[in-house]
């Protein structure tokens, strides 16, 4: 995190759009995330990332666990941290890729690619009660193996049954039984026909591989339609789409729904999707935090509009991201630190006891929070935080790092990194909506820890 950090502050130039306050995406700063999947449960949208890690080992992707987003608003994120590792399948040795979580019954099952120890690829499930963990290897056995089984993606249909579909270079599917730990053994494993009418037309060839598809399957149904959004063409890749009217095909290939990101882009990319407050998003990942590429990725997101006839058009990669939020933030509720629109220099960190905060909190960095809803007015603001040192001060801006300053919240020593204080100060009353900065001050580095916040 520390060694991020540096070149954060050292590439701060090239994030121009970001210090003026438009830039949202990439949409999580404090880690390298890739591989979306959004998952909305209860009016929350949850994402689960696969994590790159800030060292890269042997110029290979260098995965161990995965993480989780939530937020109710599609602008701002809270973090709750690490939710699964490769070390919870005692049968695995690494590579901790691209999954999906899904709810069913009172439980949530995450499906994920790991490599088996005695080797080759392998799908594990793991189920929690909670959406943000802590998940269990439901089986102490993967689910399934194969050579090329990466990347799984799960659908519930209307009818209850359940799909699974994976796979690169090749793409296969099962059905799942209702326990979404076991599957149809009578079908099996069904093995696509890799087309070009199917699955695009593949201008590189590699092997014997005519079609465009390559692996990071996302399947989902809409109005009746089926679709799966996958990367395709070879690296570096692109994203692209087929339907059909069956949940196992035959597959029509659609278009290209996003080109190759040129702009600060890495040679996967890989495709979430989800309708949220009546609004379509597309997830992906490109390469533009500071030091990222193909092996240090960050997701993005892009709403988007379907065509009327269900056709997916071609999605534009932005650096500003979701135009407008979902809904207002309540500020009158307790908000984790860690829900974040935009952040510089600063870190989130777990407890041994569990509890997420912002951390590694140096004089001038920030956290952006948007669209926050005053209503009648705010007077007072009150934090959460702890520091074995003397401290520092929280800035109330509005609008803008550089914005109206409502107030200063003072942080004096709370005799322990982790012991929280509740701190207040007052406000100059403030109506509406605004974006909201905290922006930290002090003479010290690491000046004190941040729990959570509330006017
Ligand atoms: O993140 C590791 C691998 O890269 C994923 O499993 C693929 O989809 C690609 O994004």
């Amino acid at each position: 995190m520390k060694a991020r950090k540096v070149f954060l502050l050292c590439s701060i130039a090239l994030f121009a759009n970001a210090l003026n306050g438009f830039a949202q995406n990439p949409i999580i700063q404090t880690n390298y995330t890739a591989d979306p999947a959004p998952m909305v449960h209860n009016g929350t949208v949850y994402v689960y990332t696969s994590h790159d890690e800030d060292v890269t080992v042997k110029n290979f992707f260098t995965m161990n666990d995965w993480k989780c987003y939530s937020s109710t608003d599609m602008v701002n994120w809270t973090d709750h941290g690490t939710v699964m590792s490769y070390k919870d399948f005692s049968w695995s040795r690494g590579d901790a890729w691209a999954g999906q979580c899904i709810y069913r019954n009172g439980k949530f099952y995450y499906y994920v690619p790991v490599n088996q120890k005695n080797g080759g690829n392998a799908i594990g499930v793991a189920v929690s009660d909670s959406p943000t963990g802590p998940f269990k290897d439901a089986l102490g056995k993967p689910l399934l193996v194969g050579y090329g089984y990466i990347d799984p993606t799960v659908y519930i249909d209307d009818d209850g049954q359940a799909y699974l579909y994976w796979g690169n270079p090749n793409l296969w599917h099962v059905k799942l039984n209702e326990d979404m730990i076991s599957y149809d053994q009578e079908l099996g494993v069904v093995k696509e026909d890799l087309k070009d009418e199917n699955f695009g037309y593949r201008a590189k060839k590699i092997d014997n591989r005519t079609a465009s598809y390559e692996e990071g399957p996302w399947f989902f149904k809409r109005n009746s339609k089926y679709y799966l959004l996958y990367p395709a063409g070879g690296v570096p890749e692109h994203l692209a789409y087929s339907t059909s009217d069956k949940p196992t095909g035959p597959w029509v290939y659609g278009d290209t729904i996003m080109h190759v990101i040129q702009d600060r882009g890495a040679f996967t990319n890989h495709p979430g999707y989800a309708e949220f407050k009546g609004k379509s998003y597309l997830f992906y990942h490109n390469g533009a935090l500071p030091e990222g590429g193909g092996f240090k990725r960050s997701v993005c997101v892009e709403e988007f509009k379907f065509n009327p006839d269900g056709s997916i058009p071609l999605i534009t990669p932005t650096r500003e991201g979701v135009p407008e939020s979902a809904s207002n933030l309540n500020p009158y509720n307790k908000v984790e630190a860690e829900t974040i629109a935009w952040e510089e220099g600063i870190e989130t960190a777990k407890s041994s006891a569990g509890t997420i905060y912002v951390t590694d909190i140096d004089n001038g960095d920030y956290i952006k929070v948007r669209s926050v809803d005053f209503g009648k007015g705010a007077t007072k603001f009150t934090a959460s935080v702890a520091t074995a040192s003397e401290g520092g001060q929280i800035e109330i801006r509005l609008d803008s790092k550089e914005g109206a300053l409502l107030g200063t919240l003072h942080v004096k020593n709370t005799g322990g990194t982790l012991n929280w204080k509740t701190v207040s100060c007052k406000l100059t009353k403030t109506k509406g909506v605004h974006d909201v900065f905290f922006v930290f001050k002090g003479t010290a580095n690491d000046m004190f820890n941040f729990n959570w916040w509330k006017f």
